[in-house]
């Protein structure tokens, strides 16, 4: 019973407390997320770590304590009370490391829950959008002077157009011929981007494109905002590490200009708007304009075309893989989102000059 089982693991976080009940969080699609209760009341994240992709567990969970220990350091001037709700904080096992290791090799992490914190899956308010772009701004901004050595690649070449294509070809070699059918309008649509979406890739080889610390899976669902819909905290940094502004600022485009979730079936209803991108780079560049080269933020629609593409191909990747990577629901579920987010694409696509980022877009 899962419910044992995550009162065993706990007993490895807090021998003076006992967990009372718990609850899925089932939006993750790598690791098993619960919201859990103690008897005294008292409300955390429980997480197993999945070890088939994240492969240093220990070092994943060692960038994200620095990372919060950093951010920590530069809030510093909140009240506590605030800082509390602005930072993630991780709760150490017994052993005095920030994880328990269980007899069938599986990693568990725990985090204090965040009281009164809202999250969306899809945005519905142009002020959501806003305030989502200001707060991944304002991550990168708090991450701007960490030291990226502490950090280990918690998935080498994770946003790496190459290595995405690599895998995508070794899928189609290996596939089924049915999945390969199913799958052919958009092997069609893969190759005819190929091309323009090495763009960026090549601008950061060529070290025209700086490195940074970025967060790596700025999704909506991962923007905490408060009960005024501020944005609060930027969670899951199970992937910060090095990589470029275009990813973060692109997987957030991704998920808050999408009028749909990422897995509607019903493409009619998935569209990109454009109203809540302009509302997003206004927030995102009010906090990270000084600190962004032109060439950087020329490049941020490009970025937001290039990470929906990256995703889309992963899907379906996997999709041809017979679902080996992400969590799915039902046998199309991968290509169904592969397929929302070639829609996205072609949404983008028809209104990507109005995307331009120009001087009145960020005041
Ligand atoms: C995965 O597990 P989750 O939902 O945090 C994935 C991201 C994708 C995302 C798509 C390690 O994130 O890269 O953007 O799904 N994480 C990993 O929703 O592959
Ligand atoms: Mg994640």
């Amino acid at each position: 019973m899962i419910l044992d089982h995550l009162k065993s693991i706990f007993t490895h976080f807090d021998k003076s407390d006992a967990l009372a009940s718990y609850k899925e969080l089932a939006s993750g699609h790598i690791n098993d997320t619960y919201l859990i209760k103690t008897e005294n009341e008292v409300s955390y994240i429980l997480q197993r770590i999945n070890h088939g992709v994240f492969k240093d567990v220990p070092g994943l969970i060692s960038n994200k304590t620095f990372v919060s220990q950093h951010l920590l350091k530069k809030l510093s001037h909140l009240p506590a009370s605030e800082l509390k709700r602005r930072v993630l904080s991780f709760v150490p096992a017994s052993t005095g490391l920030y994880y328990h290791l269980d007899s069938d090799k599986n990693y568990w992490n725990v985090m204090v829950f965040i009281h009164d914190s809202i999250t969306y899956e899809a945005v519905t308010d142009e002020n959501v959008a806003y305030e989502g772009g200001k707060l991944i701004g304002n991550f990168l901004n708090l991450t701007n002077d960490f030291d990226a050595s502490v950090l280990i690649d918690v998935i080498p070449k994770f946003h790496d157009m190459s290595f995405r294509f690599e895998q995508f070809n070794d899928a189609l070699k290996n596939a089924s011929t049915e999945r390969l059918s199913q799958a052919q309008n958009y092997i069609d649509i893969v190759d005819d981007l190929k091309e323009e979406m090495h763009i960026i890739q090549y601008l950061k080889e060529a070290g025209k494109i700086k490195t940074r610390v970025t967060h790596n899976d700025t999704k909506i669902s991962n923007i905490l905002f408060d009960q005024e819909n501020k944005g609060l905290c930027v969670i899951d940094t199970d992937t910060v590490m090095p990589g470029i502004v275009h990813y973060d600022f692109g997987d957030a485009i991704r998920t808050i200009c999408n009028t749909a979730n990422e897995d509607e079936q019903n493409l009619d209803l998935v569209n990109f708007n454009i109203t809540y991108y302009k509302a997003y780079v206004k927030g995102f560049l009010g906090e990270t304009k000084n600190a962004l080269s032109q060439i950087e933020i020329d490049h941020l629609p490009l970025g937001a075309k290039t990470m929906i593409f990256i995703m889309a191909l992963r899907f379906l990747t996997d999709f041809l893989n017979d679902d080996k990577y992400y969590k799915t629901k039902y046998a199309m579920h991968n290509l169904d989102r592969a397929k929302n987010q070639f829609k996205l694409i072609e949404s983008l696509t028809q209104q990507y000059e109005a995307m331009t980022i120009n001087s009145s877009m960020s005041n």
